[in-house]
């Protein structure tokens, strides 16, 4: 299949994150999408193509302008103040203050924008983030145009995005640029099947209440897991989009037994629907020995995804999300991409 990859992902590589009251090395860094790269093109799985510049405007249909206008701006207002270092949130809205008035000030903004203090901004951040979203959404094309599948091959990654908020390492969420592509561009109904270990609550946020674009996850019971906040059995939808929104929260340490129960149930939910496109939000913090995930999957179970994918036998886009076993993860996608094709 056809990779769509790009060197500007390095632009953004954030130093630091919080994790338990001291500041840690980002566990999301440039080097995942360079082991990726390695393997995609060791295994030969495809031609490696670079991305098309695509208008802001195809963010726009699933990110908030003004969330977006902020992103653009966000480095230049940092920088205002005098800093250089990364920018990291430290106050949040929570429920029932204000999110209508965007502050002036940066810290401020920056906390209205943003749910952790996981997923820090420097000056690339905004090229690598929107060239991200240029990926997803070449790759949607050739699968529009035609192809039987794609992958882009992005960071960072995008799941946790939502339509007006940054957070778990994300800012733009690729998956769901994609969704909207395929649907602006003749798709009546898609599926985003989300198989990271962490909840794709943006994605999730983002389509709650449409029944025209059908979220799947399966993920680490977010009781214990990060983002703790979304990802629960009975979200089934809002409104229009009940009964369209599926999570399957599975304990950490599951089996692979497990997994797969989920995931056939998935397909078959899936098959029922009659998508048009799928796209799949690959992340493969699901490895065995991943450092910040509890799941045990390993080449076998990866081969056999893909192949439980390709059995949907739908126009499929795969998109770049966690994982965080730097050298193993490269290996782990070419597996899955792998089991899709033969
Ligand atoms: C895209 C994606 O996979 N985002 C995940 C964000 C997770 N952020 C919280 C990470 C907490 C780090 N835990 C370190 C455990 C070390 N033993
Ligand atoms: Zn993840």
């Amino acid at each position: 299949m056809k990779i769509i990859y790009s060197e500007r992902h390095r632009l953004h590589h954030g130093e630091r994150e919080m994790y338990r009251g001291q500041l840690v090395p980002c566990f999301e860094k440039p080097e995942r999408a360079q082991f990726v790269y390695d393997a995609v093109k060791e295994r030969k799985v495809g031609e490696i193509l670079e991305p098309k510049e695509f208008p802001v405007s195809a963010i726009e249909r699933v990110h908030a302008p003004r969330y977006i206008r902020f992103l653009e701006q966000a480095w230049d207002l940092w920088t205002a103040q005098g800093y250089t270092n990364d920018a990291l949130p430290a106050v949040w809205s929570i429920r029932g203050h204000r999110d209508d008035i965007e502050p002036e000030n940066f810290s401020g903004k920056l906390g209205l924008y943003s749910y952790d203090s996981g997923t820090p901004l420097m000056a690339g951040t905004w090229a690598a983030v929107k060239t991200g979203a240029d990926i997803a959404l070449t790759a949607q094309e050739l699968v529009t145009g035609g192809e039987r599948a794609a992958f882009a091959l992005s960071r960072p990654p995008g799941h946790h995005a939502g339509r007006d908020f940054m957070g778990g390492y994300c800012f733009v969420n690729n998956a769901a640029v994609a969704a909207q592509g395929f649907r602006d561009h003749g798709a009546e109904r898609v599926v985003v099947l989300d198989v990271d270990y962490h909840h794709g609550n943006g994605t999730q946020s983002i389509f709650y209440e449409r029944s025209d674009v059908m979220f799947l996850s399966i993920h680490g019971d977010p009781r214990t897991e990060y983002p703790f906040f979304l990802g629960h059995a009975n979200e089934i939808g809002n409104g229009e989009g009940v009964g369209y929104n599926k999570n399957y929260p599975l304990a950490a340490g599951s089996s692979n037994a497990l997994w797969f129960d989920a995931l056939g149930d998935a397909v078959r939910r899936i098959n029922d629907y009659r998508a048009d496109a799928l796209v799949i939000s690959l992340g493969v913090d699901t490895f065995a020995d991943d450092p910040i995930s509890k799941f045990q999957l390993r080449e076998p179970e990866y081969r056999k995804l893909g192949a439980q994918l390709a059995a949907l036998k739908l126009p499929t886009v795969f998109v770049l999300e966690g994982g965080y076993a730097v050298a193993e993860i490269g290996h782990n996608v070419a597996h899955v991409l792998q089991g899709f094709e033969d």
